[in-house]
């Protein structure tokens, strides 16, 4: 376990960040394991898809996780950000102090407390950095964050969930926890299903914004899958403080150029390649090999191609179709950089939520595994049933039952560690949230024994957008997981009840730079999972009806790993696995909606080990 100390020493490396100006040292003058880096130059936006800039960023964090001890480590950090891109920087280093055995317990800061450009308007900062200048007091300064649209575009309703900045920055982490150039053989450390939970994560922030689309009255969104076709427009109104430009808008009407790298061509290519792969039932790995894409691991063995991940088994064939189509998006206002634009949002996994295209292009890849899901059998009843245990009821308890509010909380974000400000600037903000809430589920184990239960918890829509009632195959897409978790049974009646709070798909709150400098007790958790406050859907005025699906599978086949074992980061296991171990549920992530349902009413569906219970969600603006 890191030390306080050890802690406060690293926090000053991610601080003002965006201000450091000194010339990068010599390259005869630095130490031997930073010589050739630097390459991506200072004030060039990072790209957490580019394959050029993630190289140089594995680089470094694999020097970073080398070094032999904190002083070492220490040593390397401090040169490294004389000499590397900031954004490169900040992954680098987040990536070696989460996995340094040196520097558990070390929390590194926010992201959007190191990076605030990347997450509030410009003309929120500006508005921001006049009252400063202005200030007459010591006073913390407090400005309103302002909207970035209004209704003339109809994705504007959705401004809430896309810019969010709990969202933004979980996608961050995840993507921390998750390098697509993690070498399990250099890092020593394996990652646990690492394709299946990148399928899953971004599965799962399709599906809930989809249910928020619902929500505020929009159709579901419309996967991407025509690589010439004419993108929406987007503007992303924020403007990079390191490069000083503006993260660059697109105008609606454009669509996918080539750029250097990489050609649209390539990408059309690739994906026949991946979808011929599923269709035959194997890939060939890059000596020719057939490698089978059957149920356990072929979704796992997709995801690595189509990311493509390090680990990829034939990067040379199948390409890496997932990665540059975040570039090329992230280009085509100026594919071959003649006007020296800045990317866009896409570009990097702690903006390209912002974007409505982001959901589209992730759902296009979604129907890629989709496809590979298709292939499989669906669920058999005996592989669905939990023999002699019975869900009699389930009521989720706020201030009345099965009625949950939701409504915008506010909260501020401390500039003053990203922005070289006279004193205390915060902006202040808006977010979703809902009212704390119980689940309680009444169950008979018929058992005579007792029995150890995973439950898991999932909500969907029960209509679609025009008011029709989904079909479960349908609604299967939408349903988003709210929890998972181990409970007892006792032979006979059991109640078993969870708070929101405790769900396993969301992340506590993490301490801010003010509160890691006083000393925050370094908690267990990386700060990787969906933020708390969005765990469920807006809902309407009206109240919109749910379905909440409870499901008790057998612990005893699923669990990996025993109940008592220490778990470091082990908080939102759902969406971000468990740090350095396997994740602890065998079913395949999902499950029992990752395949296709061929029962065609939720009552075929059901087996007596499971319960849907009508939810409204009720939006109360304040
Ligand atoms: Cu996270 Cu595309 O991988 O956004």
């Amino acid at each position: 376990m890191a030390s306080q100390d050890h802690q406060k020493r690293i926090l000053h490396f991610f601080k003002h960040l965006a201000y450091v100006t000194h010339v990068a040292l010599p390259e005869d003058e630095r130490d031997p394991r930073l010589k050739k880096l630097g390459r991506l130059h200072r004030g060039t936006l990072f790209s957490c898809f580019h394959a050029e800039h993630l190289e140089e960023a594995k680089e470094l964090y694999e020097a970073l996780y080398k070094a032999k001890d904190f002083n070492d480590f220490y040593h390397l950090a401090e040169e490294a950000r004389e000499v590397v891109n900031e954004g490169l920087y900040v992954f680098a280093m987040t990536v070696a102090i989460l996995h340094r055995s040196d520097c558990d317990g070390i929390i590194v800061p926010p992201i959007q407390e190191i990076f605030p450009d990347r997450f509030i308007p410009a003309e929120s900062l500006n508005r921001a950095l006049k009252a400063d200048i202005n200030r007459t007091s010591q006073e913390p300064v407090v400005v309103e964050i302002q909207e970035t649209g209004n209704i003339f575009d109809p994705e504007y309703h959705l401004a809430y969930f896309r810019e969010d900045i709990g969202a933004n920055a979980h996608h961050w982490h995840w993507h921390i926890v998750y390098p697509g150039t993690w070498d399990p053989e250099v890092m020593h450390i394996t990652k646990d299903r690492k394709g299946e939970l990148f399928y899953y994560m971004h599965q799962q922030m399709c599906a809930r914004y989809d249910c928020d689309r619902l929500s505020t009255g929009l159709r579901r969104l419309i996967p991407f899958h025509n690589f010439h076709e004419e993108l929406e427009g987007y503007n992303p109104h924020l403007t990079s403080l390191v490069s000083g430009q503006n993260y660059a808008s697109r105008p609606a009407g454009l669509s996918m150029k080539d750029i250097h790298e990489c050609d649209v061509q390539d990408m059309i290519r690739w994906r026949e390649r991946i979808l011929d792969a599923i269709h035959i039932g194997f890939l060939y790995d890059d000596h020719g090999n057939e490698i089978p894409l059957d149920a356990e691991h072929g979704t796992d063995l997709l995801a690595d191609l189509m990311e493509s991940s390090y680990e990829s088994k034939n990067r040379e064939y199948y390409g890496s179709l997932h990665n540059w189509g975040h570039v090329i998006i992230s280009q085509c206002h100026d594919p071959d950089g003649r006007f020296k634009e800045n990317p866009g949002v896409m570009s990097d996994t702690s903006t390209s939520l912002r974007d409505p295209i982001f959901y589209r292009y992730h759902r296009f890849v979604d129907n890629i595994f989709q496809e590979l899901k298709a292939s499989l059998p669906p669920y058999k009843q005996s592989e669905l049933d939990f023999t002699g245990i019975d869900v009699v009821n389930v009521t989720v308890n706020a201030k009345a039952p099965n009625l949950v509010h939701t409504f915008f909380a506010e909260d501020q974000l401390e500039l003053r560690h990203g922005i070289n400000t006279h004193g205390s600037v915060k902006v202040k903000y808006h977010h979703l949230d809902h009212e704390p809430f119980t689940y309680n589920i009444s169950v008979e184990n018929k058992t005579g024994a007792e029995k150890d239960s995973t439950v898991r918890i999932f909500l969907g829509p029960k209509y679609d957008e025009l008011g029709n009632h989904l079909r479960i195959d349908e609604a299967r897409r939408f349903y988003i997981e709210l929890d998972k978790f181990h409970a007892k049974l006792s032979p006979g009646k059991n109640v078993v009840t969870r708070k929101s709070s405790e769900s396993n798909v969301v992340a506590n709150k993490t301490p801010n730079f003010d509160e890691l400098e006083g000393g925050a007790s370094s908690d267990q958790f990386c700060s990787c999972g969906w933020p708390n406050y969005m765990l469920l859907p807006r809902g309407n005025h009206k109240g919109m009806e749910f379905e909440l699906f409870v499901m008790l599978t057998d612990w005893g086949e699923d669990h990996v790993g025993s109940l008592s074992d220490h778990h470091v980061c082990h908080d939102a296991f759902s969406y971000c696995g468990v740090k350095d171990q396997k994740y602890p549920d065998k079913k395949p992530m999902g499950f029992p909606f990752d395949r296709v349902i061929k029962a065609r009413s939720i009552a075929q569906f059901k087996t007596h080990n499971m319960s849907f219970t009508d939810v409204t969600i009720q939006f109360k603006e304040h």
